[in-house]
């Protein structure tokens, strides 16, 4: 009955743990390097783990993603495979995607940093764009986040199209699914929103090939993982025009580092992995339900499937 919680930070690992401890006081919660017996650890809560910190439990039953990505957890090499992963999702997380997407959308679409430009500079120009209904969104990844935030766009008025693996038969939304609907998803699309998992299938998928097919001047909002997107190449986009403007909320390396081009690129608005945060107070309720759940049960709703990825 012991649980081990691994953030990178370790006020978060111990605020994570008090939240924890008052919600399962049945339980023993110990931050990662402070576990007593690694024999009694049943279940690890982490983000980030460093590569190996699961070997020492031998005897564990879950592992929680204190997120609703598990490329974190799979990126540990001697990580025990046959241990179920937990993902930690939900309305509060979902609602603040929502709010990023639409908020992100809304921007490239109003041309707002070209405004915001201008104002810097005292011009008054105005920028006719044409309304919602005649924009084109594609987002690419259709669960839990890209599904509802391809939703919130078709009322907003967006014409919108998405991308996933299965294909999906989603009201307004004009679905695509696998390689083969690829191309024919971004033909036209003139703000790409990422919304994937980071698996080996879609690692790199924000490249070159992938930025010639969308309209000339089109715009990219990529919250899902800094690995999805090849820099140079949307360097190399934004300097030719056909990338017009780019929202990124993750990188290859986080925290963004100081001398990396992104920061003083005019086109590029960079966001600290906010786009949706789960928060100690909401997250850990998540989190004690799942554990308890998949104690009582032996599995929950959220289990992530560690072969495909996600
Ligand atoms: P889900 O697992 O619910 O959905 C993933 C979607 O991607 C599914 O529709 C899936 O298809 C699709 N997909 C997976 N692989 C492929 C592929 N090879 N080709 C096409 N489509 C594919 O994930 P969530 O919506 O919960 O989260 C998505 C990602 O968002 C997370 O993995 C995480 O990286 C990121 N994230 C970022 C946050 C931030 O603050 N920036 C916050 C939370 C999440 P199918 O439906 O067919 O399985
Ligand atoms: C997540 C994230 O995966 O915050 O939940 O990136």
């Amino acid at each position: 009955m012991t649980i081990a919680v691994s953030l990178p930070a370790d006020d978060k690992t111990e605020w994570w743990c008090q939240m924890l401890r008052d919600l399962m006081p049945d339980w023993e919660i110990y931050p990662i390097d402070k576990v007593p017996d690694p024999d009694a650890v049943t279940y690890s809560v982490v983000w980030r783990p460093a590569t190996g910190a699961m070997t020492p439990f031998k005897n564990l039953k879950a592992i929680v993603s204190l997120g609703a990505g598990i490329d974190h957890v799979l990126a540990d090499k001697k990580l025990p495979l046959d241990v179920p992963i937990i993902r930690t999702v939900g309305t509060d997380l979902t609602q603040r995607m929502k709010e990023y997407v639409a908020m992100h959308v809304l921007r490239h679409h109003r041309e707002l940093p070209a405004i915001q430009a201008n104002q810097s500079r005292q011009v008054w120009e105005q920028i006719i764009v044409p309304p919602a209904t005649e924009r084109r969104i594609g987002v690419m990844g259709l669960g839990n986040l890209g599904a509802a935030a391809a939703e919130l766009l078709t009322q907003i008025g967006f014409q919108v199209s998405g991308w996933s693996r299965s294909k999906k038969d989603l009201p307004g939304i004009q679905c695509y699914s696998g390689s083969e609907g690829f191309g024919a998803f971004l033909d036209g699309t003139e703000i790409l929103v990422c919304l994937l998992p980071l698996t080996e299938s879609t690692r790199g998928i924000l490249n070159a090939d992938t930025f010639n097919r969308l309209k000339r001047g089109a715009a990219i909002v990529n919250a899902a993982r800094g690995q999805h997107l090849v820099d140079s190449d949307l360097l190399e986009a934004l300097n030719s025009g056909q990338i017009g403007g780019a929202t990124l909320d993750v990188f290859h390396v986080e925290p963004l580092p100081e001398s990396h081009p992104f920061w003083s690129n005019q086109k590029i608005t960079v966001t600290p992995h906010v786009a949706s945060l789960i928060d100690a107070p909401t997250g850990s309720k998540i989190v004690a339900k799942n554990i308890r759940t998949f104690e009582e049960t032996g599995t929950v709703a959220d289990l992530a499937d560690a072969k495909r990825g996600y």
